[in-house]
């Protein structure tokens, strides 16, 4: 007799799982929507209005990426490990811009809305890795345009990337971890509702206190992500896999 598959696991992280690596979240008190207004650095609208400001917003995002004090903490590293470990399919699905899951050595990743280290080009549609400055006079480097190289992030009213294969994922998965995520985005806010829909995953939700959503999944387990995720993983890899 074989034994059965273990459960595919899909993970979505936010903003919260690179908040003790010293990056902002969006949300919480003097997160970055108290800085400044989203409407300025992340619409369609507030670029075309000033594309300087947008880009010098990103810019010194891209700068504190650098500081060798931003490092993937024990949360990410967990991951990575859980992906090396588990015996089944694990997915992370990110909504983080930053390099950290990456840096730790997560392989299976869709940065769902983009990557702070690339830049895109709207005259030839090029994506490319990109670790200076970008201004409105940037030229690039493969067309040669000058005026037309934007942050390669979703910005609202924008379609995040790769959500055929998110959803797939989340179709066929047994476990759904939701990490450091106030869940008030869409649409990776509805995928919880989406698998409840389905009724095949088990869904934890891991966060600092519980979310406005909490009410949506299986379990919760609060407080640091760096404490929580390492726990939850070791436990996973011991066999003990919630709701299994
Ligand atoms: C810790 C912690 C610790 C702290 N340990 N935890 C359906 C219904 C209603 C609205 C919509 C809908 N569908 C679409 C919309 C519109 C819109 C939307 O959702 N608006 C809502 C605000 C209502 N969505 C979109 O426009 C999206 N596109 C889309 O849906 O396309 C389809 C479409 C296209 C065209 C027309 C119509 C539909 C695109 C969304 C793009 C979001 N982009 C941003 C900026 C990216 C670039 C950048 O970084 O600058 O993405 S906004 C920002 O929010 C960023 C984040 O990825 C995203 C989510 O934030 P996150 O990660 O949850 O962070 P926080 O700060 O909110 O929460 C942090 C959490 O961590 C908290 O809960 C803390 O407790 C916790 N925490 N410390 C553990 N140590």
């Amino acid at each position: 007799m074989t034994a059965a598959a273990p459960p595919s696991i899909v993970i979505l992280t936010g903003a919260g799982i690179s908040r003790e690596s010293g990056l902002d979240t969006f949300r919480c008190a003097g997160g970055i929507w108290s800085q400044v207004r989203l409407e300025d650095v992340a619409t369609p609208d507030g670029f075309r209005r000033d594309p300087a400001r947008v880009h010098a917003f990103y810019n010194a995002r891209r700068a504190q990426l650098a500081d060798p004090a931003v490092q993937p903490n024990p949360a990410h590293q967990a991951l990575a490990r859980l992906e090396q470990e588990y015996p089944g399919e694990v997915l992370l699905v990110t909504q983080n811009i930053d390099d950290l899951h990456q840096r730790a050595g997560s392989q299976a990743i869709i940065p769902m809305h983009g990557e702070l280290r690339k830049i895109r080009c709207d005259a030839c549609a090029t994506v490319l890795p990109w670790d200076q400055d970008c201004s409105p006079q940037s030229l690039c480097p493969a067309c040669g345009n000058g005026g037309s190289l934007r942050p390669h992030v979703v910005w609202f009213g924008e379609m995040p990337l790769e959500m055929d294969r998110i959803y797939a994922a989340l179709d066929d998965c047994g476990l759904f971890l939701s990490i450091g995520t106030s869940g008030t985005v869409y649409p990776a806010a509805g995928f919880v509702s989406h698998l409840s829909d389905i009724g095949l995953a088990h869904t934890v939700e891991l966060n600092l206190t519980p979310s406005d959503g909490a009410g949506l999944f299986d379990d919760g387990l609060y407080g640091p992500a760096g404490e929580q995720v390492p726990a939850l993983v070791d436990r996973i890899l011991r066999g003990d896999i919630p709701g299994w």
